[in-house]
C-alpha cells in the first residue's frame, strides 16, 4: 500500500483533486472557459465518463489510477507539441519514480514492454481572447487491468511493471515538474528539442507496423516522423505516405 496520497504541486502549480467526477478533461475545459490560468490542473480519484480519442472510453479501477487534466495558454501551444511534451514529461516520470522504462506508442500513448500504461488526450479551443488547450492523462498505476471489465488485454499498469504499488501524489509532482523543465526551454528551442526527444522514444520506429484508421488497415515499415509528427510509413510498393490520424495496432 501507498500510505499517502494526498496530491501536491511543484511551485507555480496547482492542483485541484476530486474523489470523483466525469472526465477531468471537461472539468479543466469549463475552468480555461472560465479564465483558469495555465499550470491549473484537476485531478480525481475516479471517472464516470473517462474518454479518449474519437469518443472511445477511458476505463479504469476507482483509486488506483493517476487521472489528470492541465490548462495550458502558451504562444507555442500547438495542441501536438504540447501532447509531445506530456507524454516525454510522463516517460521520465514514469520512470524515475517506478524506475520502469516507458516508450511512446504514435502518437501518444505509453508503453511499457509492449504493453499500454496510459493514454493521453489532448482538446484545444481557439475562442477569440480566450484560447487554451487542456492535456488529460490515464496512468494505470496500482491496479491489475486484467481485472476490470473493458480494458484491453493489452493494457498494463505500473503494480505489474514494477512488481509493487507507486505514489500517485508523488508521480503527478514529478510529471508537472518535468514539464517545467521541458517548456521551460527558450520557445525557439522548444519545438525541435521536444520533438526529438519525443520521436527518441517512439515504439517500433524502424519496424513493421499496422495502422488502422477509419475500419481501413494499412501495413508497412514506420520509416519515420515527419517535422509536423505525422508517421511516415513506408508501403510494400516502396511508396512513403505521411499518416496524421490514426492507431498504431498492438
Ligand atoms: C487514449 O485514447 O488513450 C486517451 C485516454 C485519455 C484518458 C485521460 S484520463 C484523464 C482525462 N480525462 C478524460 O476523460 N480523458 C483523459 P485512445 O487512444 O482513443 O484509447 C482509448 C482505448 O484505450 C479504448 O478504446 C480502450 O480500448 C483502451 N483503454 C481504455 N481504458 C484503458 C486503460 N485503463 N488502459 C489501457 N487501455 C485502455
Amino acid at each position: 500500500m501507498v500510505p499517502d496520497e494526498s496530491f501536491f504541486a511543484p511551485p507555480g502549480w496547482t492542483i485541484h483533486y476530486l474523489p470523483e467526477t466525469g472526465s477531468t478533461n471537461d472539468l479543466a475545459g469549463r475552468a480555461a472557459e472560465e479564465g483558469a490560468p495555465e499550470r491549473t490542473v484537476f485531478a480525481t480519484g475516479h471517472q464516470t465518463k473517462g474518454r479518449g480519442r474519437m469518443a472511445r472510453s477511458w476505463l479504469e479501477q476507482p483509486g488506483s489510477s493517476l487521472l489528470f487534466s492541465v490548462i495550458f495558454r502558451r504562444s507555442h501551444n500547438e495542441p501536438f507539441l504540447l501532447t509531445m511534451a506530456c507524454s516525454v514529461a510522463a516517460c521520465r516520470a514514469v520512470e524515475g519514480v517506478a524506475g520502469v522504462r516507458a516508450e511512446i506508442k504514435w502518437p501518444n500513448d505509453l508503453m511499457v514492454n509492449g504493453r499500454k500504461l496510459a493514454g493521453v488526450l489532448a482538446e484545444a479551443s481557439w475562442a477569440k481572447g480566450n484560447p487554451f488547450v487542456v492535456v488529460g492523462m490515464g496512468i494505470n498505476v496500482n491496479f491489475d487491468p486484467s481485472g476490470v471489465e473493458g480494458i484491453p488485454d493489452s493494457a498494463t499498469s505500473l503494480l505489474r511493471e514494477a512488481g509493487r504499488a507507486v505514489s500517485r501524489p508523488e508521480l503527478l509532482n514529478r510529471i508537472l515538474a518535468e514539464l517545467d523543465s521541458l517548456l521551460g526551454q527558450a520557445p525557439p528551442a522548444l519545438g525541435p528539442s521536444i520533438r526529438s526527444q519525443w520521436a527518441e522514444r517512439l515504439w517500433r520506429r524502424r519496424q513493421r507496423v499496422v495502422i488502422a484508421d477509419d475500419g481501413r488497415e494499412m501495413e508497412g515499415v514506420f520509416e519515420d516522423v515527419d517535422a509536423d509528427g505525422a508517421l511516415l510509413l513506408r508501403l510494400d510498393d516502396g511508396s512513403v505516405i505521411p499518416i496524421r490520424v490514426g492507431d498504431l495496432v498492438i
